[in-house]
């Protein structure tokens, strides 16, 4: 708003009169750009905590940094600061974060998405940074997505309030600068809208939002990196009794099927932590209470102090749908449970042990499926000969074979409670699943896939199949309502591992066009797979599995 006409020589020339509130303007901006970058890594640290500690975005750009910088410059750095390196990088990317920032606050303030490009111009960096680590996956992106997405918004906002006090501050000054003037009459009305003292005070809550979700974010992420951290240096104790080695032809050789054992960074991953729990195991502890003569307390060290026992065991979960994945195999590491439940002596009546995790879920065991020592229920700690990776229950879970998860695989478990069934009841039973969960014989066909064109000829069919605990004794296939027709069986392993089978299916004979292939396992008992369908609830699911080709 242009000054029109002079005014009286007892108020100072406008070049003058405005320099200091423009110059308070323009800092009331900058500090606006560095609470609005707080805010953004505030948030993006409080998203972080629930993905990913590393995901952070002054964290991803400082380790994309570290992988990126050519080796002159790192060797320069560790010379120079020594093991102080990390502190600089940190301190000098802080000194960065805030010029810009404060620089975005100013151009925002000089125009309108000039300091939103900025901030997105950042988020990007940050984004690119988090997503391209090695072991990163496209949920790095949430933490400075979210993060620059709220600061931004904030940003725009503040600014723009900044402007309207900016505008009402100019419009007053005006006005007592020509107190003859037609406005001067409207005397309480001439500040319309907010001043920047009421700009001021809402970057000041939103600093404090800033630095509570930052606090929050550090509070949850700062366990995580511990327990990342305790597990990257632990070490875990050679098995008292090793697992025998996998026999040859455990696999059909058949392309396309299931790996014998399951990667862990393959395994299926079922819970209901929205942020996987973060346990240093110097701060864990296993307690034995309930129904018990003597309660127990065992720490990490104490756990891995004792005789432990290596087997392979195939865990399944009960929302498994016939032909689903979610069964997995691995090498379990860890101490049998009998041996801690032998400590606390159970008392007579009890049924059931009620194992419980860190974040409340639990599971209703059979108290006989851990006594046995013959079932080998473990507290595992090693999963295919690494600590157990954080999602699958660092640095404790429960295996127990032959059992669905949900009523047994307790991850991040700190604590048994020796009861009965009819005393407590499990995480999972009180959401009108099962109290018990033996695994249903079931078997699968990987190859071929459904819908897959396959040639006229000699085709090869495999897949799994498993009955944990009574083992596969057969597996059969049918096409389309034929005869049912024995597979070949692989290996043996044992009987609580999964068991791989393959059927050479002479698909020339079948003719051309779409069939169906069906199978069926019969396990160590003798009984047959039921036909029978069930959807998983309560106790899983049952029926057999089939899968449609077409013959070219
Ligand atoms: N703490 C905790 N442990 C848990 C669960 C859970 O939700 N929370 N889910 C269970 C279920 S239903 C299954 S099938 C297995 C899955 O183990 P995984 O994720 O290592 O494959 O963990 C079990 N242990
Ligand atoms: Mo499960």
């Amino acid at each position: 708003m242009a000054q029109t006409t002079s005014p009286p020589a007892t108020t100072p020339p406008p070049s003058r009169r405005r320099r200091g509130p423009a110059r308070a303007s323009a800092g009331i901006a900058a500090v606006i750009g560095l609470v609005s970058a707080g805010l953004a890594l505030g948030v993006a640290q409080l998203v972080a905590a629930a993905v990913r500690p590393e995901s952070a975005p002054v964290l991803a750009i400082g380790s994309a940094f570290i992988d990126r910088v050519p080796p002159w410059l790192k060797d320069t750095a560790i010379r120079l600061f020594g093991t102080n390196d990390k502190l600089v990088l940190l301190g000098s990317m802080a000194l960065v974060i805030a010029l810009l920032a404060a620089l975005a606050g100013l151009a925002e303030r000089w125009r309108r998405g000039a300091g939103l490009a900025l901030v997105v111009l950042f988020g990007v960096v940050a984004v690119g940074a988090a997503v391209t680590r090695s072991g990163s996956g496209p949920w790095d992106a949430a933490p400075s997505v979210v993060g620059f997405a709220v600061g931004g918004v904030a940003l725009r906002l503040l600014v723009e309030r900044l402007r309207d006090a900016d505008a009402a501050a100019e419009r007053s000054t005006d006005r007592s600068a020509q107190p003859t003037g037609p406005a001067a009459s409207s005397g309480s009305s001439a500040r319309r809208g907010p001043s920047r003292r009421s700009v001021l005070t809402v970057t000041a809550w939103v600093a404090a939002a800033a630095a509570a979700a930052g606090a929050a974010g550090r509070a949850l992420g700062t366990a995580a990196r511990d327990a990342v951290a305790a597990r990257a240096g632990l070490r875990l104790p050679p098995a008292a009794s090793p697992a025998s080695a996998v026999p040859a032809g455990v696999e059909n050789g058949v392309a396309g099927t299931t790996p014998y054992l399951t990667p862990n960074a393959d395994f299926y991953r079922i819970d209901t932590a929205l942020t996987v729990p973060a346990i240093d195991p110097a701060t864990w502890s296993l307690r034995i209470r309930g129904m018990v003569e003597q309660e127990v307390e065992v720490g990490f060290d104490e756990l891995l102090a004792m005789d432990l026992v290596e087997e392979r065991v195939t865990l399944t979960c009960v929302s498994n749908e016939v032909g689903g994945g979610l069964a997995g195999n691995a090498t379990w590491l860890g101490l049998p449970v009998a041996t801690l439940l032998e400590r606390a002596r159970p008392m007579a009546g009890a049924d059931m042990v009620l194992s419980k995790s860190s974040d409340g879920f639990s599971a209703s065991t059979p108290i006989e499926a851990l006594t046995d020592p013959a079932r080998g229920a473990l507290l595992a700690v090693g999963m295919n000969g690494e600590p157990l990776p954080l999602e699958h229950g660092f640095p404790v879970r429960m295996v127990v074979p032959g059992l669905y998860g949900f009523v047994s695989a307790t991850k991040w478990v700190v604590e048994l409670e020796v009861t009965r069934f009819a005393d407590a009841t499990a995480y999972w039973t009180t959401r009108g699943w099962s109290d018990r969960g033996p695994i249903k014989t079931a078997s699968r066909i990987d190859v071929p896939r459904g819908f897959a064109q396959v040639p006229q000829g000699t085709v090869a069919v495999g897949g799994v199949a498993w009955a944990q605990t009574r083992g596969i004794t057969a597996v059969e296939v049918q096409v389309d309502d034929g005869e049912w027709q024995q597979a070949t069986l692989a290996a043996e392993d044992g009987l609580d591992t999964w068991r791989q089978w393959s059927y050479a299916w002479d698909a020339a004979a079948a003719g051309t066009g779409p069939h169906t292939l069906r199978v069926r396992a019969t396990d160590g008992t003798g009984a047959v797979q039921t036909s029978e369908r069930a959807a998983p609830a309560p106790d899983g699911s049952s029926g057999w599995h089939s899968t449609t080709v077409t013959v070219v």
